[in-house]
């Protein structure tokens, strides 16, 4: 195996990467390596795809799975190498469903036949032992000595950052939003990656329209949640427990969660939100349920010792699972795309497993004293106060703006999010998002005039609100955003993060803050590009940032 597409990735003086039999975050090489096979063969279907495409045909189960199939590659979705096996299968009878519908349409408008080359042309062997043999060809870093570091850097920032464009788009879908618009983008992004490209400008600006093709996306998502849910409103949440039955439902996936709700109305069952589920409850069509009662716990990495203390049944929707402990493992179901080896899966839309098995556990006993923490401050509820706002920079009671968010992460030095939030000064605000935000969003930062100093925004996706805000701010202020007193101090860890910062760049925003530790991908030249270019910044002290970021340094 070899991967090194998040944050906690394995480093060591000789190797960046986990290319044991085990990645740190406990994902096997087997699944590794069937994880490689599947991003390789849609890359392939995404060559008939296009081809297709550009004869009027459109077949939206294969785009369904082409961006299910990459979500599931992401870090903490899927560790169940069974369900790759029969993935890579599904994949190959998909391309040549595609392949199939191509060519018959091209004869019938008398048009010539083409016959890509590369993994469209990849059959997958009979059983996982054979498959696994197969591997070389699609190991994300095969061609590094062949084209050198910076070359397959790129190309693996694409890929990555496609891995998160395909999670969002597929939580759209989930929502029955799509566009052929973005499906088209998609597949011709992933296959211009099969093209081995190896210009490096040619790299950078297609990572970059990663980056505008993220923005589309975040946007479609924001449409899909708010037409769906209705706009986020601000939103007092519960963080103690409510004595009764429990289920937890963690993950970023709101179709699954309206789900869940509905089926367990009435059935004496209160819901908890977990992790980036949290700004769920600042949605109408979510919150009318009165038995979503909180939420339980803080962010993924501290899920073992937290579930652990969770007396009900567990649902993860999405990233990030980690490996089950003993004590919840009869208790924890996943759905969707995640997946874990012995943990019982949910894939029809049928939740009476996860239900039976809460009404099987004790729940609480009894009441928490009621604390609550607040979220719900979507771009609609932001620019809905922009006159009280810009007031409030012009009279200088602002002073100014940090998007502190992103991802977390379990390694040491991530305590640089908590400290940051604390030391920013009082006349400033922090719009946060994304499940960074639980180094510090049960710490208390008082208002500004009835504003709050800390606005929660909502999930990592919705950094399409922060670059909505910006954007407003920038009109309002007749300037450019980078004229803006804003500062962004963005979090990385996973893909989706990956994909975040390419639609920041993408949207012109300099002097980006990115931590706690960079992607292994970006290489000394890369960082250099990027720090010229864009003024990507890497993290030095939380004191020393925010000097920087206030033009004090
Ligand atoms: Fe947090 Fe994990 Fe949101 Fe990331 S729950 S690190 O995948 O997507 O953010
Ligand atoms: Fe390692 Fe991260 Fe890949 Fe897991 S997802 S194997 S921790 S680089």
């Amino acid at each position: 195996m070899f991967c090194y597409q998040c944050e906690q990735t394995m480093r060591t003086d000789t190797l960046d990467g986990c290319a044991t039999d085990k990645g740190v975050c406990g994902k096997d090489a087997n699944t590794s390596d069937l994880q490689d096979i599947l991003i390789y063969q849609i890359k392939g279907i995404a060559q008939y795809a296009q081809l297709a495409r550009s004869i009027g045909v459109i077949d939206r189960a294969v785009d369904d799975f082409i961006q299910y199939g990459f979500f599931t590659t992401l870090t903490n979705v899927n560790f169940t190498a069974t369900r790759f096996v029969n993935m890579v299968q599904e994949a190959a009878r998909i391309r040549d469903s595609i392949k199939a519908q191509y060519a018959a349409a091209a004869t019938a408008q008398g048009k010539p036949i083409e016959e890509p080359t590369g993994p469209a042309q990849f059959q997958p062997a009979a059983d996982m032992d054979s498959i696994l043999k197969q591997e070389s060809v699609a190991v994300v870093n095969k061609d590094h000595e062949l084209v050198g570091e910076d070359v397959n850097g790129l190309r693996v920032l694409i890929t990555y950052g496609m891995k998160g464009v395909c999670a969002y788009s597929h939580h759209a879908r989930m929502l029955g939003y799509q566009e052929d618009e973005i499906d088209a983008e998609v597949e011709r992004i992933l296959a211009y990656l099969t093209t081995n490209p190896t210009d490096i400008e040619d790299l950078l600006t297609q990572a970059l329209s990663a980056g505008h093709l993220n923005l589309k996306v975040m946007d479609l998502l924001d449409r899909a949640n708010n037409g769906t849910f209705g706009d986020q409103e601000i939103t007092q949440v519960r963080v103690t427990p409510v004595a009764g039955k429990a289920i937890l439902v963690s993950g970023h996936d709101l179709h699954d969660l309206a789900q869940i709700l509905e089926q367990t109305k009435d059935q004496g069952i209160n819901v908890y939100t977990h992790g980036e589920m949290l700004p769920a409850h600042a949605y109408p069509g979510l919150k009318k349920y009165s038995h979503l009662v909180g939420n339980f716990g803080g962010a993924w990495q501290d899920q073992q010792r937290e579930f652990a203390n969770f007396p009900g049944a567990i649902i993860l929707t999405s990233n990030c699972i980690i490996e089950p402990a003993k004590i919840y493992r009869q208790r924890i179901f996943t759905t969707g795309p995640v997946g874990w080896p012995g943990v019982r899966h949910i894939d029809n839309g049928n939740y009476a497993p996860l239900i039976q098995a809460a009404k099987a556990l004790p729940g609480f006993k009894q009441d928490e004293e009621a604390k609550t923490i607040t979220t719900g401050f979507g771009h609609k509820t932001v620019l809905g106060v922009a006159d009280k706002v810009v007031d409030a920079v012009k009279s200088g009671a602002i002073e100014h703006f940090f998007v502190i968010g992103g991802c977390d992460g379990a390694k040491p030095g991530r305590n640089y999010y908590t400290e940051l939030a604390d030391k920013t000064p009082s006349n400033t605000i922090m719009l946060t998002l994304g499940c960074a935000k639980y180094r510090f969003n049960q710490n208390e930062y008082g208002d500004i005039g009835g504003i709050p100093r800390l606005l929660d925004m909502g999930q990592c996706n919705d950094a399409h609100s922060a670059i909505k805000v910006a954007a407003a701010l920038a009109n309002a202020f007749e300037c450019g955003v980078n004229d803006l007193p804003l500062s962004l101090m963005i979090s990385w860890f996973e893909q989706k993060a990956t994909a975040v910062l390419l639609s920041m760049l993408a949207s012109g925003v300099k002097g980006i803050h990115l931590g706690p530790s960079l992607p292994p991908y970006l290489t000394p030249n890369l960082l250099a590009v990027l720090s010229e270019r864009f003024d990507l910044r890497v993290n030095h002290s939380p004191a020393e940032d925010l000097q920087t970021a206030l033009g004090r340094a």
